[in-house]
């Protein structure tokens, strides 16, 4: 740390030439962003960047994030410039992208940031807000009207707090000011996430005050385009490792590097109100139709990410590649890929799915990126609610039961919601959920001892939507599971899932 601090701060006039993508950020804003984190800045940032590489164009994008300042703050001082630290156990990459035009914090500069998503110039809205982060209810996976953040907003009871209120009233000063068109594109990991936006913001415009309505509906419908999108790369929290290897590296002190592994994949529908950068340039994809993208990424990898993690957690393993280390959790990784994920999907006809699923397996042990079990675990309870109910209720509705899906359940339930008596251990104590307490209420109010009643009442509380409440035996198989992960621990009832799926093959379609 010591050297570090002697080292000149990264900026413009401190990129090494080979590192950069383009010496200066675009001069022209283009972009408007949502979510100014590790993810959009490893991801669609370095897209933008060879895009720009490749064809010039006035796509910079400013940055916004929601409350934190230190991002924001560290790139305004470095000149809007950062890090992208590539790293695979044999191989570290440093890129420096400059595609930012500014950073700008929502809580701080709320007016700017809705004269920026209503300025003429600002053809794309993009973001990256997390799947908590779109103020839905899991239930009926409409806007939640009883959060009260959405109420503020409609009720314009100070800046928007929420990313959906934040977005309309952006496009309401829009519509009042210049009604250009624009696009708003969601890089979150949820089904369909251009279509749910569409909706909330829709749900979130009709249930304004009628007076401040306007006609804004139909101009919805007319100019604002929200695509369907599928984003792929393990982009990591980061750590001192990072910023001592952009010093290593680079010469320079970066406070905010961001670490990511080397895959990076885009698909994304080619429905833009008002143009798009070159993003095939940089390997995006462009399709008619991204759902099978979406649910192969979003099953095949994020709903096996979960189950390792919690795994993991429950195993006392601090990364994602400890866990797939540990072969009990590598085998219920492909239980559940293969017996309950993959039967659930068709797999898009130019994905090879051998090579597919092994590189996830490689992705996942990546051992020089230390992916935390806890980041993976943390919000799950927005995150499973777009991974296990479809899959476990196709599986259910033929008569089978999805062991691994209720082992992800069962697990999750364990780290964040620990039955009375037991410790789940550092890592997934660690584990932020928004539904943590209204969980743990949960169990405090289950009969005593009953494993089954509290899984029953928590399906019920619609964490995992409506339809699993019907299935009586999938709440049964949890509690079992649950009971067997307190009891004997995770790789017991790893084992216990595998015996059951074994005993119950399914067809893979
Ligand atoms: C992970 C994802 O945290 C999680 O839930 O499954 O963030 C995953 O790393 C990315 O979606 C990979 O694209």
């Amino acid at each position: 740390m010591t050297a570090m601090t002697v080292l000149p701060r990264l900026g413009a006039a401190t990129v090494p030439a080979r590192t950069a993508g383009r010496r200066r950020p675009p001069a022209e804003t283009g972009i408007v962003h949502l979510g100014l984190g590790n993810f959009h800045r490893a991801h669609q940032a370095v897209h933008t960047a060879a895009a720009l590489a490749h064809t010039d164009g006035p796509w910079g994008i400013l940055g916004v994030a929601g409350r934190s300042v230190s991002v924001a703050r560290a790139m305004r001082e470095q000149e809007m410039r950062y890090a992208v630290v590539e790293i695979s156990p044999g191989r570290t990459h440093v890129t420096v992208p400059a595609v930012h035009t500014g950073a700008l914090v929502a809580a701080e500069q709320p007016e700017d940031v809705l004269d920026a998503l209503a300025a003429p110039g600002t053809a794309l809205i993009t973001m990256t807000v997390t799947e908590h982060g779109y103020t839905y209810s899991p239930r009926t996976h409409g806007l939640d009207l009883d959060a009260p953040a959405v109420r503020a907003d409609l009720a314009g009871d100070g800046p928007p707090r929420t990313t959906i209120g934040q977005i309309v009233r952006g496009l309401q000063r829009r519509r009042r000011a210049n009604a250009a068109p624009v696009t708003v594109l969601s890089c979150d990991n949820l089904v369909g996430n251009g279509d749910q936006t569409r909706r909330l913001v829709r749900e979130f415009t009709e249930a304004l005050p009628t007076a401040e309505r306007d006609d804004l509906t139909p101009w919805l419908e007319n100019a604002v385009a929200f695509p369907n999108s599928m984003v792929d790369r393990i982009v990591p929290a980061t750590t001192d490792v990072y910023r001592d290897a952009v010093a290593a590296r680079l010469g320079v002190r970066d406070d905010v590097p961001v670490p990511a592994e080397p895959f990076s994949m885009w698909v994304m529908e080619d429905r833009f109100a008002a143009g798009r950068p070159r993003w095939e340039h940089g390997g995006a994809l462009f399709t008619d139709d991204v759902e099978p993208y979406e649910l192969l990424k979003l099953r095949l990898l994020n709903g096996t990410h979960s189950l390792i993690a919690y795994l993991g957690a429950l195993d006392g393993r601090g990364t994602i590649p400890d866990s797939i280390g540990r072969p009990f959790i590598a085998e219920a990784a492909r239980g559940v890929l293969f017996g309950d994920y993959l039967p659930s999907l068709a797999v898009p006809a130019d994905i090879e799915l051998d090579a597919y699923v092994g590189q996830l397996f490689e992705r996942w042990a990546n051992t020089a990126l230390g992916h935390r079990t806890q980041q993976v675990g943390s919000d799950g309870s927005v995150k499973l609610r777009q991974r296990v109910p479809e899959p476990a209720l196709l599986h259910l509705r033929a008569g089978r039961m999805p062991h691994h899906l209720a082992l992800t359940v069962a697990a999750y339930l364990c780290c964040v919601a620990p039955p009375s008596g037991f410790s789940p251990g550092p890592h997934a104590a660690a584990m932020v959920d928004p539904a943590r307490a209204a969980l743990t209420g949960i169990a405090d109010r289950a009969p005593s001892g009953s494993r089954t009643a509290f899984v029953e009442a928590v399906l019920e509380s619609g964490l995992l939507g409506d339809g699993l409440t019907e299935y009586p035996d999938f709440a049964g198989r949890v509690a079992e599971l649950l009971d067997v992960l307190v009891r004997y621990g995770p790789a017991a009832a790893a084992a216990d899932a595998t015996r059951a799926a074994e005993a119950e093959p399914r067809p893979v379609r």
